[in-house]
């Protein structure tokens, strides 16, 4: 049976939309919102609101460092967030899941802990051609400072891994591979367990870039065998300033600590400290705490969809997108077949730059994002400077695919 004809009876999404307040909002006078920038960020459901809200009005109090009633309450709310969590994402314990800012801070964590402990001048590091530059950027700093080599496993015409040359770079002998599962450009699902699996056998550690992955996809650390994993919790319905970085114990408990500060020492004398275990060690100063408890309810909210599902809805919208964009003359959407790929469509039109093409589809309340997409080596990749890009989420219906293609068509005749 294809993907199109699967019954999605149990995903309600006109059941989901009431969740979310702001979906109920008009845009411009009379104009209501089609939200199709979840790549960029997602939409809140009142789950998550009330949860930061009742915490607020409730049990507000630092953590880990009071013994009163609401500080003991504010801690447990805390952790049992980080247990949630580690359950969503099949971690065998809570321990090994790290709160960051975002994926973003997750991999500089990774590069400035274990990447300045364990490499060395002519090591080399394996990327690829559609990273995002938060998975490039902090490996060409370490590079720069430990005279590294990256090397960069390439993209086909078509926006896949190609893996055979992948195969040649594993012969490198490289110490790592770090990649995205998901490409927030092309949208293409990469074979991440794979991946991992061809690093291991060449002895090489793994990252797996989830920021768009664990949002959308089942995404168990476990079955992937992944060593590190870095996700936000801002893109799959939680608040933004709160990430996670999953690590494998043994390799967390070997890393030096990252930030300094409270909380993450056992013991500070004038001159020394001892650092705290796992995952304190790598938590300094006060963190995020309605935000760990907002993330904790975003993910009771996906489990309780089931990832399964959130999976399902999107590859049957993004089926029908590409099928109606492709309908248009002139649109070239890029990255792979339907079933290589999520909820992402980046598309150009000859007549007109990304930019207009947003501001053109914002008249009619649709959100879509234009731009690099904050890859730019990729777009570099594919001749171009910027496209339009369309997302999708629980929340997206294929009705608004159809306003989103009756927007492009008033794009080309403004332009024409
Ligand atoms: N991509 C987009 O519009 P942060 O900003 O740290 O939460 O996530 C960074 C990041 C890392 N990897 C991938 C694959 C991503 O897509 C992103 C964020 C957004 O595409 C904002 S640039």
């Amino acid at each position: 049976m294809s993907v199109l004809e699967q019954p999605i009876a149990a995903f309600d999404v006109q059941k989901i939309r009431s969740d979310f307040p702001i979906l109920r909002r008009d845009v411009h006078p009379g104009v209501p919102l089609i939200y199709l920038d979840s790549t960029a960020t997602s939409q809140k459901p009142r789950q998550v609101i009330d949860a930061m809200d009742e915490f607020y009005r409730h049990s507000n109090a630092n953590i880990h460092r009071g013994i009163h009633a609401l500080a003991e309450e504010s801690t447990a709310a805390y952790e049992l967030a980080r247990e949630r969590i580690a359950a969503f994402i099949g971690a065998p314990s809570p321990r090994e899941l790290i709160f960051t800012r975002n994926t973003t801070e997750s991999i500089n964590l990774v590069t400035q802990s274990w990447g300045r402990a364990n490499l060395n001048p002519g090591d080399i590091v394996i990327l690829t051609e559609m990273e995002h530059h938060s998975n490039l950027v902090p490996w060409q700093m370490l590079a720069q400072e430990r005279n590294l080599r990256l090397e960069f496993i390439p993209v086909t015409a078509e926006g896949l891994l190609d893996l055979d040359e992948y195969t040649s770079l594993l012969k490198l002998e490289p110490k790592m591979v770090a990649f995205a599962q998901m490409s927030n450009v092309l949208g293409t699902i990469n074979p991440a367990a794979e991946i991992i699996r061809m690093a291991h056998a060449a002895g090489a550690l793994t990252l797996v870039d989830g920021a768009q992955s664990v949002p959308h996809l089942p995404v168990n650390v476990r079955a992937l065998d992944a060593d590190f994993v870095a996700f936000s919790a801002h893109k799959m319905l939680g608040p933004s300033g709160i990430g996670i970085l999953y690590g494998r114990k043994s390799l967390l408990e070997a890393m030096p600590p990252f930030l300094g500060g409270g909380d993450m020492i056992r013991r500070v004398e004038l001159r020394s400290f001892q650092s705290n275990t796992l995952p304190y060690k790598f938590e300094a100063g006060t963190p995020a705490i309605a935000e760990a408890i907002g993330f904790g309810a975003a993910v009771d909210y996906l489990a309780n969809l089931g990832m399964e599902a959130v999976e399902r809805h999107e590859q049957k919208i993004i089926h029908y997108a590409l099928e109606r964009l492709e309908e248009i003359p002139g649109v070239k959407v890029f990255g792979p077949a339907a079933e290589h790929k999520g909820g992402v469509a980046s598309f150009t039109l000859p007549e007109a730059h990304a930019h207009d093409i947003s501001q053109v589809l914002d008249t009619d309340g649709i959100a879509v994002r234009a731009g690099h997409h904050c890859a730019m080596p990729l777009h570099d990749k594919f001749g171009i400077t910027a496209t339009a890009r369309a997302s999708f989420y629980v929340y997206n219906t294929l009705e608004e695919v159809d306003r989103l293609v009756d927007g492009i068509y008033k794009v080309k005749k403004l332009f024409a």
